[in-house]
C-alpha cells in the first residue's frame, strides 16, 4: 500500500515517506528499466530541494528560437521537474534562469566573464546580476555551448551539490569527442554485445525513432559532440544516395543535440560503388571521384563530420594495393573533405597477415616514418595499446612519437575482451591509467593525455574515439553497469585528465542513488573490478588468451590457426622451461619504441612493473616474482581474481537497499554469472599452464573443476557480436 502510494508520487509522496521513516522501513526505489541511463533526474530529498527554493522560477532564452535552444531548455525543464519536482515556466523576460550567449544577450558583455576562454563549446553557469536581478545564467558563446551548460547545471543538482556551490566554467580540451560504431548495415553490430544496431537502416529516411533524441541527449549530457553511424569494416553502400538520405535523416535527430555524423568509408569505394577500375589514391579519377562524393555528402548533410577509414588492416582495403602510403591513402579523402572542413580519422591499427615482425610492433613501424606527411584535417586514431583492447596493455609508443600529426586516441567501450555486456568491469580506471602514462617524449611529465589534447606538441585538431557499446537492448548496454563505461568515455573525452573515481562517483549518484553510504562502497566496488577482470583472464602482462574469433572465455591453448598472431600460443609461447614475450633488445626488441626512460624500465627485470613482466619478458618458471616463483604468481593472481569477483558478489548484496528491485537482481544475476566465469578462467588456464609447464599447482592451491581436455572441449557458437 504504502509503495502503491509512493509510486503514485504527489501529495501522497511525503505522506508515505513519513509514514515509512515512522515505521523504521527503508523506501524501496521504484522499478527501472535502465533506458533513462544517468538522465533519471530522480526526486531531490527534501533538505535538498529546500536549498533550491526560490530558485528557477522560468526560464528565459533571449534571441531567435534554434533548435539547440529548444534542446536545452526542454532539457532544463524535464531535468527540473524530475529534481525538483515543478514545472519551470518557459518564459520571455522576468526569469530568473537565462540561457544565453554574448549574440544573444549584449547584456553579458558588461558583465566581465571570462567568456573569451570558453571557445565554441564551453560554458559558464553563474549567479549574476542582470537588469537588477539575481539570476543564473547559463552562458556560452555558441547555443552549443549553453547546451553542454545545461547538462552541467543538471548534473550539479543531480549528484547533491548545493547552490552556494554553483559557479561553473569549463570547456573541453579534445575538440573531436567521437563515438565509433562498429554497427553494420544489416543492424548487426560487431563486437556488440547489447543487442542489434540501433540504426534501423531499413526504415530510414522515412521513419526514426525517439530512440535517436535519447541517444542524441544521453551523448550530449557528455559533451560527445561526433558520431561514426557504421562499422570501420564498412560497406561502401552506405556512401551511395539511397543510404545518404536515410544518414541525412539521423544527422537531422541529432544535430539539436550537437552531435554531427560521420561516416566508415571503405577505400576501395571508388571501384564498389563509383565504377572505376582502380582506388589508386594519387589517380586523378579517384581523387575527383571522392571530392564528387564529399559534395554529395555535404549537400544532404552540411554539417557532416567527415570519415573514418580503416585500410590495409585484417583483410580491408587501402593503399597499400596500389604501392602507396598510408598517408598518400587519407590524404586523397582529407583533400576531398577540406573545402567543407571536414576531418579524416584514418586508423593505425594496422598489421599485417605477411609480415613476420611482432604484431605490437608492427603500427610503429609503419606509421612513424609517415609523421608531417599527413594533409591538415587528418588524424591518426590509434588504440590505447599495440595490441588490441586487452585487459591490461603498456600505452600505445606511437604516442608522443609522431609530434607533426595529431593523434586521437582509440578506447574501445564495448567489452570485447572484457566479458562482454555480462561482466562488470569499470574501464575508467583502465583509461586513467593509459591517459596518466608519461611517454617521456618531451621530458617528464609528457603524459598520454597531453598528447592526445595537443598540449605537448601543440595541435588544435585533436580527437578521442570510444567504439560503442549500445544497441536495441531497453537499458542501452546490456548490463547496468556498462552504461558507466559510456559515460566516463564521455566524461574523459572532455577532459581527460579527469580521475576515473571522480566519474564513477558522479555516475553512481546519478545512476542509481547520491547516497554517501551507497556511492562510497559502489565505488569501491567499481574502481576494484577492471584489475579483478585481469586477474583472473590475464595477469602478469600475460595477454589475448581468449577464445579466439569471439573472444569469449579462455583458450590460451590454440596454436594451430593459419597466421602465428591468429593464436593465443603466439602471445605467452609458455612450455616447460619459460612463459612470456620477449620484447627486450634480446627479443622482438618492442621496448626500443618507447622513448629511451621507458625502454630502460621496461626492458629491465629490475624495473619492470609486474602487471607488464610477461608482456616484455619471457622468464623461467622459478624466476623470483614478489617472494615467490614466477608460477606460485601467476596462480596466487588467478586465484585472487576469483576472489575479487566474489567479493563483489558480497558488495553488491550489501547495496539493494539503494536500487530499485528490478535492477539489483539484474547486476546481482550478472555477477553471479561473472564470479561463475572468474573460475572457469582461472580453471582452465591454471590446467593448461600446469600441463604444459609440467608444473602441480602449489600446494594448498584448489585443483581446478575439470581436466584440461573438457575445457578445450567447449565451443561457443552464436557468440554475440562476432
Ligand atoms: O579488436 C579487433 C576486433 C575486430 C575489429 C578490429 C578493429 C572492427 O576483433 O572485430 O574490427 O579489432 O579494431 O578494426
Amino acid at each position: 500500500m504504502v509503495f502503491a502510494i509512493l509510486r503514485r508520487g504527489g501529495r501522497f509522496t511525503l505522506l508515505a515517506f513519513q509514514l515509512v521513516i515512522a515505521l523504521g522501513l527503508a523506501a524501496p526505489a521504484p522499478a527501472e528499466d535502465g533506458y533513462d541511463l544517468w538522465l533519471r533526474y530522480a526526486p531531490l530529498g527534501e533538505e535538498a530541494r529546500a536549498a533550491w527554493a526560490g530558485s528557477f522560477e522560468g526560464i528565459s532564452v533571449p534571441g531567435p528560437a534554434s533548435p539547440v535552444m529548444d534542446a536545452a531548455a526542454g532539457e532544463l525543464q524535464r531535468g527540473l521537474r524530475g529534481l525538483l519536482g515543478r514545472d519551470i515556466d518557459p518564459a520571455d523576460s522576468g526569469a530568473d534562469l537565462v540561457l544565453a550567449t554574448p549574440g544573444r544577450l549584449p547584456a553579458l558583455d558588461t558583465l566581465d566573464l571570462p567568456l573569451a576562454d570558453l571557445g565554441e563549446e564551453g560554458y559558464l553557469v553563474r549567479r549574476v546580476a542582470l537588469d537588477e536581478r539575481t539570476v543564473t545564467l547559463v552562458a556560452g558563446n555558441t547555443d552549443r555551448g549553453v547546451l553542454y551548460g545545461v547538462f552541467a547545471l543538471l548534473r550539479h543538482l543531480g549528484t547533491g551539490h548545493s547552490p552556494a556551490a554553483l559557479d561553473l566554467v569549463d570547456a573541453p580540451s579534445v575538440e573531436w569527442r567521437v563515438l565509433n560504431h562498429w554497427d553494420n548495415l544489416d543492424r548487426s553490430v560487431e563486437r556488440g554485445y547489447a543487442g542489434q544496431s540501433i540504426w534501423d537502416w531499413w526504415r530510414l529516411p522515412g521513419q526514426t525513432e525517439q530512440r535517436y533524441v535519447d541517444y542524441a541527449r544521453a551523448n550530449a549530457s557528455l559533451g560527445i559532440n561526433g558520431t561514426v553511424l557504421n562499422n570501420v569494416n564498412a560497406s561502401a553502400l552506405v556512401l551511395t544516395p539511397r543510404y545518404l538520405d536515410k544518414v541525412a535523416a539521423i544527422a537531422d535527430a541529432l544535430r539539436p543535440w550537437g552531435l554531427r555524423v560521420f561516416l566508415s568509408a571503405r577505400f576501395s569505394a571508388p571501384v564498389d560503388i563509383g565504377g572505376l577500375a582502380t582506388s589508386d589514391p594519387l589517380d586523378p579519377a579517384v581523387r575527383d571521384w571522392w571530392r564528387d562524393k564529399a559534395d554529395e555528402i555535404y549537400a544532404r548533410i552540411p554539417d557532416f563530420g567527415g570519415l573514418l577509414v580503416k585500410a590495409n588492416s585484417e583483410g580491408q582495403p587501402g593503399p597499400r594495393e596500389h604501392g602507396r602510403s598510408h598517408a598518400e591513402g587519407a590524404n586523397a579523402l582529407a583533400d576531398a573533405l577540406a573545402p567543407h572542413g571536414g576531418v579524416v580519422f584514418w586508423r593505425a591499427f594496422v598489421y599485417s597477415d605477411t609480415d613476420p615482425e611482432d604484431r605490437v610492433r608492427q603500427a610503429y613501424t609503419e606509421f612513424k616514418p609517415l609523421d608531417g606527411d599527413f594533409a591538415d584535417n587528418v588524424l591518426v586514431q590509434v588504440k590505447n595499446g599495440p595490441l588490441d583492447f586487452q585487459p591490461r596493455e603498456p600505452f600505445h609508443p606511437l604516442f608522443g612519437a609522431m609530434p607533426e600529426t595529431p593523434l586521437a586516441m582509440e578506447f574501445q567501450v564495448t567489452q570485447e575482451y572484457l566479458g562482454f555486456s555480462t561482466h562488470l568491469v569499470y574501464l575508467g580506471t583502465m583509461w586513467e591509467e593509459v591517459l596518466q602514462s608519461d611517454t617521456h617524449r618531451e621530458g617528464p611529465g609528457s603524459t598520454v593525455a597531453k598528447v592526445v589534447d595537443g598540449r605537448l606538441q601543440g595541435h588544435a585538431l585533436t580527437g578521442m574515439a570510444g567504439v560503442a557499446n549500445t544497441g536495441m537492448d531497453r537499458d542501452w548496454s546490456g548490463h547496468p553497469f556498462a552504461q558507466a563505461n559510456w559515460y566516463a568515455f564521455g566524461r574523459l573525452a572532455w577532459d581527460p585528465d579527469r580521475g576515473a573515481a571522480d566519474i564513477a562517483r558522479e555516475w553512481l549518484a546519478q545512476t542509481f542513488s547520491r547516497e554517501t553510504a551507497f556511492v562510497d562502497p559502489a565505488t569501491t566496488l567499481m574502481m576494484g573490478s577492471r584489475e579483478a577482470a585481469v586477474n583472473y583472464m590475464t595477469p602478469l602482462g600475460l595477454a589475448h588468451l581468449m577464445g579466439t574469433g569471439h573472444h569469449y572465455g579462455p583458450a590460451p591453448w590454440v596454436d594451430d590457426l593459419g597466421r602465428p598472431e591468429w593464436n593465443p600460443y603466439y602471445y605467452h609461447r609458455a612450455d616447460t622451461e619459460a612463459i612470456g614475450f620477449d620484447r627486450t633488445a634480446a627479443g622482438s626488441d618492442a621496448v626500443s619504441q618507447y622513448a629511451p626512460p621507458l625502454a630502460q624500465r621496461f626492458g629491465s627485470l629490475d624495473s619492470v612493473p609486474d602487471e607488464m613482466l610477461l608482456w616484455f619478458h619471457r622468464l623461467p618458471w622459478d624466476h623470483p616474482v614478489g617472494g615467490v616463483t614466477l608460477w606460485e604468481a601467476l596462480v596466487a593472481h588467478y586465484d585472487l581474481g576469483v576472489a575479487q569477483a566474489r567479493q563483489m558478489q558480497a558488495d553488491w548484496a550489501k547495496l539493494s537497499r539503494w536500487v530499485d528491485a528490478e535492477r539489483h537482481a539484474r547486476v546481482k544475476r550478472f555477477l553471479d554469472i561473472q564470479a561463475r566465469e572468474a573460475q572457469w578462467w582461472r580453471d582452465a588456464c591454471l590446467a593448461y599452464f600446469s600441463e604444459v609447464s609440467g608444473r602441480p599447482l602449489p600446494p594448498g592451491a584448489e585443483p581446478p573443476a575439470h581436466s584440461l581436455e573438457h575445457y578445450r572441449s567447449l565451443t561457443f557458437p552464436f557468440a554475440p557480436g562476432n
